[in-house]
């Protein structure tokens, strides 16, 4: 059925004025048809498929410069790698990494910047210099990033995970992965909510806590999540899970099977896409948007 409809209508909520929002009855609305892409930059040395990748901040400003142009919606901007056992970045160093680019992105770019860090203080910082969104990839759980949010009155990903980092790939276990993950993220979604956030997006967390089975089945029925009114945020972007289906080794080398992951997503309802390669998605998005008409 869903292939027979026109591309779903999105739309984020913010209390203050950012990048190509207009003004509502209660606040600014950036609003969207189909699937908006999400264009990762990782300013770490140590990310699964691009760490080392930035050098500086004029090296981050061209390359969103491209993911603009190409047609990211917004760039979300990450400190902290939480690739499977990973450390955690001392608070400091995660500052120091992410504050100094995402103040020029904000002064000399148009683009929505998210903000990936599951840190108040950083987020809070990161805020204050321009950043328009944030991306908790501990889903909310910290009350502290709830107020953060909610004084700046900006939109969150509350993201699921299951356990931290260094073990989630252990041995992760669910009864009923879709109906535990759903049942987390409303929860989180309602209480930001209530506690003054405008808007929040939703994200099941491919690989975070997971079984490549489990991912299978959070993408067979991504539907059920879709189904409310939050938007669905998916990250695909070369996973693991491309390597054991399409057996692609390299995590460069993962983005003709991450397009085909985030298609298959944003049939399912996916609001949005966390992308590596924004020209290859956004190519094969526009083309797709046209054939479903
Ligand atoms: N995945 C990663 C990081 N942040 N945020 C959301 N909301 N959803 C995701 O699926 C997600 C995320 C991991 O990918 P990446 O940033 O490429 O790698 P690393 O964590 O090694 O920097």
């Amino acid at each position: 059925m869903t292939a027979l409809m026109g591309p779903e209508h999105h739309s984020l909520l913010f209390y203050k004025e950012v990048p190509g929002s207009r003004a509502v009855r209660c606040g600014y609305e950036v609003s969207w048809n189909g699937t908006a892409l999400m264009g990762i930059l990782n300013i770490t040395p140590d990310s699964f498929s691009d760490g080392g990748r930035i050098e500086d901040a004029d090296c981050a400003l061209s390359c969103v410069h491209a993911m603009s142009a190409s047609g990211a919606l917004i760039v979300d901007v990450g400190g902290e790698s939480t690739r499977p056992g990973a450390q955690p970045v001392p608070e400091v160093e995660e500052a120091k990494r992410v504050l100094p680019v995402i103040e020029r992105l904000a002064a000399e770019t148009e683009v929505l910047i998210s903000i990936d860090t599951s840190k108040p203080r950083v987020a809070r910082e990161a805020l204050r210099l321009g950043a328009h969104l944030v991306n908790d990839v501990t889903g909310l759980k910290n009350p502290q990033m709830i107020e953060v949010c909610a004084e700046a009155g900006v939109p969150a990903v509350a993201m699921h995970m299951q356990g931290n980092p260094h073990s989630m790939q252990q041995n992760p276990r669910y009864h009923d992965v879709v109906g535990e993950v759903e049942s987390f993220l409303l929860t989180q979604a309602e209480s930001a909510l209530a506690s003054g956030l405008p808007s929040v997006l939703i994200d099941p967390g491919l690989g975070f806590g997971k079984t490549i089975e489990h991912n299978l089945t959070l993408l067979r029925e991504l539907r059920r999540l879709s189904r409310f009114d939050y938007p669905v945020l998916v990250g695909g972007s070369r996973k693991r899970m491309i390597e054991q289906w399409a057996g692609r080794s390299e995590p460069s080398n993962r983005d003709f099977g991450s397009v085909a992951l985030h298609l298959f997503a944003a049939s399912k309802g996916a609001a949005m896409v966390r992308v590596h390669d924004v020209a290859g998605h956004a190519q094969a998005f526009n083309v797709w948007e046209v054939l479903r008409g």
